[in-house]
This record gives structure tokens, C-alpha cells and sequence, in this order.
């Protein structure tokens, strides 16, 4: 029997998934997008992206490897030295890891921007209630009073305060568009994403491939370990990381098991 056939069949809550189950990981994180949808939070198309997701995620042996941890300390690296570092929340981010970014954002002193692909004033109500619930006193993303150039109107929506002056941005699981268009502003932009050959990666000043559940609380434990970091030493983590090796890594480990 494959581990597939050893699925629960019907879990109400993900403390029934057996913490040893070999798919752990992959059914807590099937569970949140499943009811993400049934809460308002998570767009439909969100269950293609966590599909997708979780087939690189197989690739890669469904854990950090070497070179994402380099990226994800590199990523905390850019956000404690940045002036205005944003990290932005879209429909699956807030289903896998609302208190997880929450966190984050107090590590680096960083906003929190809800910022939708698919944006509707109820989805951007849901997730501002979930945030809170989840620890959030600060949400931004709620006015969109700015827009990103060159983008179709929905998509370009953000707030003047937050993503449009930011200096440093987080888009997790970032549309490809959207993605080259922040680049095209100027800013530094951290894109956590499975797949190493989507544009949003190709054009990160940090492509982080991991699995979202395990990027984010990898970068707050290193922004807490370099807290005490002189400005110098932060500028030469950013300065070490190189984003092709990263790229190149996570495709030939997806291709080749290397
Ligand atoms: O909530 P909205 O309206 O803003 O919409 C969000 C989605 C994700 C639906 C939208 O941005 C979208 O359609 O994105 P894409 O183009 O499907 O890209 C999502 C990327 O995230 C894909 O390359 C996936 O491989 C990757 N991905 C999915 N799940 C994870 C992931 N990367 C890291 N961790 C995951 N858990």
C-alpha cells in the first residue's frame, strides 16, 4: 500500500492527523487550504497552487535542504536591515502560516499586507479577522489606496504606506506578474516558492524554495539569532548568498535527487 492509500478519510480538525503518519506534513497542510476555502479565506485556485506545491515539495524530499536554509538566512539578513521591510499575505499564506508570519513580522519589525491576486472585499475581511485572531494587531492592505505600475487594476491594488514605499518585500507563493512587476520598482524582493522555475523565483533577489510551513518559522529563528548583528555582518550574509547556485540546487535536486 503506497502512503497516498493510508490517508485519513475525513478529518475535522488536524489534531486527528496522526503526528506519525508518513504524510504528516502534506495532510496538516492539505487540511488548512481545505478549510481556508471553507472559511472565505483561500481562493479555489489556491487547492491548484497547494497541489502543485506539494509535487515539488515531494521532489525535494519534503524538507529544507542546504541551500534554501542559506536563502532563508539570507531573507532574515534583508529584512533586519531594511528600512521598510513588508510582508505581504495572500489567500494560502494566511491559511498555512497566519501566526507563523505574525511572528515573523515582530522578528524583523516588519508590516503586515494583505495583498490579493484574486481580491474581493470579503476575502480581504476574512483574512484581516483570521490575522488577528492569530496574533495581529496591525494589518495593512485594507485601503489599497496605491497601485503598482504597469499591472491590470485588481492585481496592481496596494497600500502607498506599505508594499508601494517598502524597501525589502516578502511575496510568498507570489504571482508571476505581480512578482516582476514589485522587481521593476526597484525593490528587494524575497519569493518563498516550490517551484524553482516559476518567474516569481527567477526574478527573487532571494528565491527561497522550501515549503512555506518550514520557511517562515526558519527565517524568525534566524532573525532572532542575528539580532545583535552588526549592519556589516547582515551585509555580508546578503552579500554571500547567491540566488543562481539557489536556483540551480533546488532544480537539479528536483530533477536528479542531487
Ligand atoms: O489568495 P490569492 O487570491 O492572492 O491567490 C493566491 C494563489 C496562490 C492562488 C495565486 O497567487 C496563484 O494562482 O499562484 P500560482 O501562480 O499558482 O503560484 C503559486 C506557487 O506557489 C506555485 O509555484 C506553487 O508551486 C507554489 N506553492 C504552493 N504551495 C506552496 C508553494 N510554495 C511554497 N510552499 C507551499 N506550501
Amino acid at each position: 500500500m503506497s502512503d497516498h492509500e493510508t490517508v485519513p478519510a475525513a478529518v475535522e480538525h488536524e489534531d486527528e492527523i496522526p503526528p506519525d503518519h508518513p504524510r504528516y506534513t502534506d495532510l496538516v497542510t492539505r487540511h488548512r487550504i481545505e478549510r481556508g476555502v471553507e472559511k472565505g479565506i483561500t481562493h479555489l485556485q489556491g487547492m491548484h497552487a497547494e497541489g502543485r506545491g506539494s509535487a515539488f515539495d515531494y521532489l525535494l524530499g519534503e524538507e529544507t535542504t542546504e541551500t534554501a536554509d542559506e536563502a532563508e538566512r539570507a531573507a532574515a539578513a534583508h529584512l533586519l536591515s531594511a528600512d521598510q521591510p513588508v510582508l505581504s499575505i495572500n489567500g494560502n499564506v494566511a491559511a498555512l502560516v497566519p501566526g507563523e508570519m505574525v511572528e515573523l513580522a515582530a522578528a524583523v519589525d516588519a508590516d503586515l499586507e494583505i495583498n490579493l491576486f484574486n481580491r474581493t472585499p470579503e476575502r480581504i475581511g476574512a483574512i484581516e479577522s483570521h490575522l488577528r485572531e492569530h496574533g495581529a494587531t496591525a494589518v495593512k492592505g485594507l485601503e489599497a489606496d496605491a497601485r503598482i505600475p504597469n499591472l491590470d487594476h485588481e492585481r496592481s491594488k496596494v497600500d502607498a504606506e506599505g508594499i508601494y514605499s517598502a524597501d525589502v518585500v516578502l511575496v510568498p507563493l507570489e504571482d508571476g506578474d505581480r512578482a516582476e512587476a514589485l522587481e521593476a520598482m526597484g525593490k528587494t524582493e524575497i519569493v518563498i516558492d516550490l517551484n524553482p522555475l516559476s518567474r516569481s523565483p527567477q526574478v527573487a533577489d532571494v528565491p527561497v524554495v522550501d515549503n512555506i510551513v518550514r520557511a517562515v518559522p526558519n527565517m524568525t529563528a534566524h532573525a532572532r539569532a542575528l539580532q545583535d548583528a552588526s549592519e556589516a555582518e547582515l551585509e555580508a550574509i546578503i552579500e554571500d548568498f547567491d540566488r543562481e547556485r539557489a536556483l540551480e540546487a533546488a532544480e537539479s535536486r528536483i530533477r536528479n535527487g542531487l
